[in-house]
């Protein structure tokens, strides 16, 4: 009877399944759709500059971004390699390897609204089966999301970024967040599936929430879209949720973050006003923000005796309606930490240690100091004799005053998984405006930010602090230290002297 049922398997139902599998033999599947509900026309473009705008009547963008899940190499303040458990960029790429040029990567090649991994610009070619975007991001088609299979695992594999690829959007923004699992090619015994969670980020499907035996896990050789909303500004992170423990240890977390609406504002637009009534956008176009803000969690600040306007092409952290968040460059500051010999007993095929996992490494953005003020692109050579980009992202903090720069947002998170740390300045007073994404204010609306020399963060905390160089006493040339005063954590393991620091340049 087995036998018979076999049969009629082989013969019926399991050809009919090898005949579909053979007409889409693979499972790797980027989402990226041209138009959506909440944005039916998707973008425009502006007739005046030939540029894409967002559609006037449709705030907000839809904006894709493509990574993958794998493994890799890190390289560390002392030259050490080590093994990383890990996301990578398959989209974004041109940009990622490109960059340089003396800035941050927020504030250089990745400058603008998006990242150059998010990409929110219009597909100018035909639809494709899959709904890919491809053409048009900002660094040009070498940006585009990678959505071929084989591509996708050339690239991918090996491609672990320390920390993981970050994200920045909007308030208003869709984000379509693809992860494709290319497998980790160090460990083929394992079989180790990967989601991704958005930690502390208002999220209202546990679908997409990344917690593997709540909701849904991706397996090697699978692709799934995470979908979000951007409805609340602020400094959030996001990690794999497969034994976390392990894999963010392993390198599997990054930041990411959303920007106000009030950027949006144009200039003259009273911002304590736009926060009761409705907002005038730079395309002319008036909002109600707290009709379409399902939280609209910042308090209202008193009435000031004369209004706070909107400077042209001011950015600011929060919807503040007083200005108090205004800045003029922004740095995300990642404070992390790597155990050498749980990450060597990670790609030895040993039992990890888990009670005994100790950071001997300590990072910012991946680094260690010295390595956390070069500017380049930091690539690591793997066991293929390949050399791929592995920490991307600087720690520089540059402050342009000569060319009018004053106030810098340093976007502090603490992805560690084991420690925690102290950052400190000496000269520069941090001023910490936000605590775990939400504004320090009151509900009678009075600013809480206080003026400190340390901030201490644990796992899974951030802080927005804003440094402000406008006092006459600081000038170019100036060079100051944000660094931890855990003072075992200014070590790159055996290395006397690196760990979690970075400089502060005046220029
Ligand atoms: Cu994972």
């Amino acid at each position: 009877m087995a036998r018979n049922q076999l049969l009629r398997c082989v013969t019926v139902a399991c050809l009919g399944l090898l005949g579909a599998l053979s007409v889409n033999a693979q499972s790797f599947r980027v989402q990226c759709p041209q138009t959506t509900k909440l944005h039916p026309t998707r973008q425009v473009i502006d007739p005046a500059t030939g540029l894409p705008a967002p559609d006037p009547a449709h705030p907000g963008f839809i904006k894709c971004q493509h990574v993958s899940g794998g493994d890799g190499f890190a390289t560390m303040g002392d030259g050490q390699q080590i093994y990383l458990f890990g996301f990578g960029a398959l989209s974004g790429r041109a940009s990622l390897e490109n960059q340089g040029g003396g800035d941050n990567v927020v504030n250089g090649p990745y400058a603008g609204t998006e990242l150059a991994s998010v990409f929110d610009q219009p597909y100018a070619g035909p639809i494709t089966a899959d709904g890919a975007a491809s053409a048009n991001p900002p660094g040009g088609s070498a940006d585009a999301a990678i959505r071929d299979p084989a591509t996708m695992m050339n690239i991918g594999v090996m491609a672990a970024n320390a920390p993981a690829p970050l994200i920045a959007i909007d308030e208003d923004d869709e984000l379509f967040l693809t992860l494709s699992n290319v497998g980790m090619i160090m460990r083929p015994d394992l079989f180790e599936q990967h989601t991704i969670h958005f930690h502390g980020y208002p999220n209202a499907s546990s679908y997409f929430d990344g917690v593997p035996d709540a909701s849904v896990a991706i397996a090697i050789a699978g692709s799934f879209t995470y979908y979000y909303t951007a409805p609340d500004a602020g400094t959030y992170f996001w990690h794999c949720h497969i034994t976390p423990p392990e894999h963010l240890q392993m390198g599997m977390v990054g930041q990411l973050f959303v920007r106000p609406r009030q950027d949006r504002l144009a200039p003259g637009v009273d911002l304590r006003a736009a926060l009761v009534n409705t907002y005038t956008d730079a395309n002319g176009h008036n909002y109600d923000p707290c009709m379409r803000d399902i939280l609209c969690s910042s308090p209202l600040p008193p009435q000031p005796a004369s209004a706070v306007t909107q400077a042209a092409g001011a950015k600011y952290a929060y919807d503040d309606g007083d200005g108090s968040t205004e800045y003029d460059v922004e740095y995300p500051i990642q404070m992390m930490g790597f155990d050498p010999s749980f990450h060597f007993i990670g790609m030895t095929f040993n039992p990890e240690p888990f009670a005994d996992m100790k950071d001997k490494y300590f990072l910012l953005n991946g680094r260690g100091y010295p390595d956390t003020v070069n500017q380049s692109v930091i690539s690591t050579e793997a066991v293929d004799g390949i050399s791929r980009p592995s920490q991307p992202l600087p720690a520089l903090i540059t402050i342009d005053k000569t060319n009018g720069q004053k106030r810098a947002l340093l976007r502090v998170s603490d992805l560690s998984v084991t420690e925690y740390s102290t950052l400190a300045t000496v000269g520069v007073p941090m001023t910490v405006i936000a605590d775990n994404a939400r504004m320090l204010r009151d509900e009678a609306g009075n600013n809480m930010y206080y003026d400190t020399n340390s901030i201490t963060l644990g796992g899974g905390e951030s802080m927005d602090v804003i440094l402000d160089v406008s006092d006459a006493r600081y000038q170019p040339g100036q060079t100051f230290f944000l660094y931890t005063t855990n003072l075992d954590h200014l070590s790159n393991d055996a290395e006397n002297f690196g760990g979690m620091m970075t400089e502060i340049r005046i220029l």
